[in-house]
């Protein structure tokens, strides 16, 4: 008997290793920056077009429309694990002069994901083939300066670090000597802290974690922001060797050269040490604070953002964080209710219980209220989309239909 519960064990876990760690990245970054260059280097292959992306617009009264691209790639580590590797980039990212629009549409994609886990969860079936399309890491991507971060960049992070996990980047890092690199890192870092943005730092507890955790997260936290060199293409250096840099007039550099940038350490982050940990992080943190709010019909992110604090310069642990985070966003009144039944503080009449109670459920209802008319818009989007595809399949067969008259005609 046991022997059969331990081969089907083995089997589900080959099954889900046959399937593969499904992880969402996402790239943004202002046009030019080397994000499609970036995505080619970390896939180890040309999984988007590098050419230019972005549309300028024709008439200079509109802005340009941020889109976003959404790639699939199946890699595999050393140990044959595939790993589904989804990446959205972000053609259009702060072209414009006004980039709120293009902070919303980000934030509605991000938060569109949750809600679709929202709905699957309130199934009473669930959908099997149901895929998690819940952004696991953001990479923010700031062009090598010799400054610190732009106000379009600390808008971004405050906006969306509290939706996603966010890791920012310095790309094309070879246009800066070292010295300017480094002080780029520090200004960077100390507008972070400055503004208090809640970007990824690699939390960990401190009552609870092996010293090798320690001392890697430790590392990773004091290479934030991570320097990038990114290339498209591929060197044969010898029949056994190759390498994938860039070339100059003053000789070629390759972009997993640990010592002029953090590339592989990146790398290694994302798909190898903290994959899960993101994952986690976005599950237990960051989507268990929208399903709050969503089912509390809280709107107020903001708020969210000064409890979590500045993430980077306060480095605190997960479990601080996970605190501030969670810290029960219950109004008052159903507090009050609850000391009230439990006959502590309040004045604890049958009267005041009574009508605690009442306060409490009208609240429950107001809740409920909000997470049906979110569904309700889910759906509307949903037909919507359904209709789309149908008109531009209608539009495909029709297409097809004319050219294969017109070849019955040219016989
Ligand atoms: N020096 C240097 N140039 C880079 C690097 N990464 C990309 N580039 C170059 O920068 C230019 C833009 O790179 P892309 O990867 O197309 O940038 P993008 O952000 O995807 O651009 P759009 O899609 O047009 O917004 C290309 O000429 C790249 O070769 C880098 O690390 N260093
Ligand atoms: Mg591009």
């Amino acid at each position: 008997m046991s022997g059969i519960i331990e081969a089907s064990s083995a089997l589900r876990k080959r099954k889900h290793l046959k399937r593969g760690i499904n992880f969402t990245v996402m790239v943004v970054g202002q046009s030019g920056c080397g994000r499609s260059t970036f995505i080619n280097t970390l896939c180890g292959q040309q999984v988007v077009d590098t050419s230019t992306t972005v549309m300028l617009p024709t008439d200079t009264a509109h802005e340009v429309e941020l889109q976003l691209r959404e790639e699939t790639v199946e890699l595999e580590d050393d140990e044959g694990v595939k790993i589904q590797l989804n990446i959205v980039d972000t053609p259009g990212f702060g072209d414009s002069l006004d980039n709120s629009p293009a902070f919303e549409v980000v934030s509605d994609y991000v938060r569109h994901q949750y809600d679709e886990i929202l709905l699957e969860e309130s199934r009473v079936r669930r959908n099997p083939r149901f895929k998690d399309g819940r952004v696991h890491c953001c990479l923010y991507m700031v062009t090598a300066t010799g400054h610190g971060l732009r106000e379009m960049d600390v808008e971004f992070m405050r906006r969306l670090g509290h939706l996603v996990n966010i890791l920012p980047v310095i790309s094309k890092a070879d246009s800066l000597t070292p010295e300017e690199l480094k002080l780029n890192k520090r200004l960077i870092m100390e507008d972070i802290e400055r503004y208090k943005l809640p970007i990824y730092n690699f939390p960990f507890d401190e009552d609870d974690v092996s010293q090798e955790d320690y001392d890697t997260n430790t590392y990773l936290r004091s290479t934030l922001p991570f320097s990038v060199i990114g290339s498209n293409e591929v060197y044969e250096m010898s029949p056994e060797l190759t390498v994938r840099g860039r070339k100059y007039p003053w000789g070629m550099l390759d972009v997993e050269d640990a010592t002029i940038s953090d590339f592989v350490v990146l790398r290694n982050a994302l798909l190898i040490s903290h994959l899960h940990d993101l994952k986690d992080y976005t599950h237990e943190i960051l989507y268990e604070q929208y399903r709050t709010e969503a089912l509390s019909g809280e709107t107020n992110t903001e708020r969210s953002l000064n409890a979590t604090g500045n993430a980077a310069a306060s480095m605190a642990s997960p479990q601080t964080k996970q605190e501030s985070l969670a810290s029960p966003r219950m109004p008052a009144v159903a507090g009050a209710a609850d000391e009230a039944a439990s006959g502590e503080g309040a004045p604890g009449t049958p009267r005041d219980t009574y009508l605690a109670r009442e306060e409490q459920i009208r609240l429950e209802e107001e809740r409920l209220r909000a997470f049906e008319e979110r569904v309700q818009q889910e759906l509307v989007l949903k037909r919507k989309e359904l209709l789309q595809r149908e008109q531009e399949l209608r539009e495909i067969e029709e297409r097809l239909e004319r050219e294969a008259k017109l070849k019955q005609e040219a016989v």
